[in-house]
């Protein structure tokens, strides 16, 4: 027997279908219970023995959530510091470790895509986590083009089930013009 690695609330849902799935499986004898093998992950029929086993983990999303990058546009050419501000429709923001459905935080993956949504986002130079919440940035990059992409994830900066993620914009950054001088003290 064991236990589930985490509990949140939203995922209760689920562990109770599935453990009534299994508990249908059980009642049917040797019958291998076709249902469980579509579930998620491929489970394979061993572990799903296991009434606890079949949680993955990962936050539902939801279809309609929209998630995308406000500024720049797509195309753009900007200086070496600029503000990159996100959007999200039909979705809520939240500080990472805070496990509620229906909200994340917003990453930023810079000249990089989502590997493995089932996976938590690395946390590095070209992935960066806005733990608190955030839902802007101020980037200081090197010159030439750039690709940006916003990927939603939760608590444990898992990607959501469905993954939420804006489109992958390119822009240009050039050499920042400095403000005229106004006056030499
Ligand atoms: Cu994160």
């Amino acid at each position: 027997m064991s236990t589930p690695r985490r509990t949140p609330l939203g995922s209760t849902p689920l562990v109770v279908a599935g453990f009534m799935l299994l508990a249908g499986g059980a009642a049917w004898g040797a019958d291998p219970t076709p249902a469980l093998q579509d579930h998620d992950h491929g489970l394979s029929v061993a572990q799903a023995a296991e009434p606890a086993a079949p949680k993955t983990g990962r936050s539902p999303g939801r279809k309609d959530a929209q998630l995308y990058i406000g500024w720049p546009n797509d195309g753009d050419v900007v200086a070496t510091h600029f503000k990159v501000w996100f959007g999200l429709r039909n979705f809520g923001v939240a500080p990472a470790g805070v496990d509620r459905d229906g909200t994340g935080h917003h990453h930023l993956l810079i000249d990089a895509a989502l590997d493995n949504p089932a996976e938590p986002i690395p946390n590095d130079k070209q992935h960066l986590h806005f733990g608190a919440g955030q839902t802007e940035t101020y980037l200081d990059l090197a010159l030439g083009r750039h690709t940006l992409q916003l990927v939603l994830a939760d608590a444990n900066h898992v990607p959501h089930d469905p993954p939420i993620v804006s489109k992958k914009i390119s822009i240009t950054v050039v050499q920042s013009r400095r403000p005229p001088q106004v006056s030499e003290r």
